[in-house]
């Protein structure tokens, strides 16, 4: 049996496993910004576990297409109260951030997986998750949020992402995180135009470099919307359209809002896939 190595946590990852996501930015796109109300992250934090979320994944970073880069001083404010709480629930928690000095306080406040969407290209990330034992997911982007959707462009989108991952599996080994403890995501939505994130999950099975564990990012994403014509508080369906999808095409980890619809999905998925 496989597991992924976050901390004390081992996950198991013989069946989907569903990441809620715990946003905690204000301008969140898909409509769930928690406007740093602690109360009220910790709430949200505490339905998703109900939800039967197997882990969590909490971001105070807006990374949304044209967002402005959080200040750290910020970001550290919006997390800490809720990571001190939710940190103690037993279930891994996932910290959605590119600063290394966020990184090593989330891991000092107990957070066993970080979640870079930069793949962990700033050494001193890469020092200070080497310097813990939590799990890393890797995460492919083209240009920065800011500026990412301007014009995105591949020669060849699933052999460029794919290389992309397998460097930044490299450095992470280089610098002593072993392979129990990475994930690798092609990052829908982060420079991507619909046809590369159409193209990417019909070939996700690709991209598992040394078959290390994949995680999809799909949930309420604007490709769904272009695909469905519709706006993000609808999208609900093809969500789990799309994770049920990428658990199929071999996503071990799926991160959503909508935990509860998203396991439904996926029971239906392995009673057909997974069954006997
Ligand atoms: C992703 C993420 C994703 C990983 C966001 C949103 C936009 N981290 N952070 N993968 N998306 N690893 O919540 O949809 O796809 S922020």
């Amino acid at each position: 049996m496989r597991f992924l190595h976050c901390g004390p946590y081992r996950l198991p990852l013989q069946r989907p496993l569903v990441m809620g996501i715990v946003n905690l930015t204000p301008d969140s796109f898909s409509g769930d910004g928690l406007r740093g109300d602690v109360e009220r992250a910790i709430a949200h934090a505490q339905a998703q576990r109900e939800a039967g979320a197997d882990l969590l994944d909490i971001g105070a970073e807006s990374s949304r297409p044209g967002a402005m880069p959080t200040p750290e001083a910020e970001e550290l404010r919006r997390l800490l109260p809720v990571l001190e709480e939710i940190t103690t629930w037993g279930l891994p928690i996932s910290v959605d951030t590119t600063k290394p000095a966020v990184m090593r306080a989330a891991l000092a406040a107990g957070a066993t997986i970080i979640n870079d969407i930069t793949a962990m290209r700033q050494p001193e990330a890469l020092t200070a998750v080497a310097e813990s034992d939590c799990a890393v997911c890797l995460m492919h982007m083209q240009g920065e949020p800011g500026t990412m959707q301007r014009a995105p462009a591949y020669d060849d989108v699933v052999g460029e992402i794919r290389a992309f991952l397998a460097a930044a599996v490299n450095r992470c080994r280089q610098a002593g995180v072993g392979d129990e403890r990475l994930l690798l995501d092609p990052g829908f939505g982060f420079g991507k135009s619909l046809e590369h994130n159409v193209t990417l999950l019909r070939h996700l099975a690709e991209l598992a470099v040394d078959d290390l564990p994949l995680l999809a990012g799909l949930s309420r994403k604007s490709m769904l919307g272009e695909l469905t014509g519709r706006p993000v508080g609808e999208r609900l369906p093809a969500s789990v359209a799309a994770a049920v999808l990428a658990a199929d095409k071999g996503a071990q980890i799926l991160r959503v809002h909508d935990v509860a619809a998203t396991r439904d999905g996926l029971a239906i998925w392995a009673a057909i896939e997974q069954g006997d």
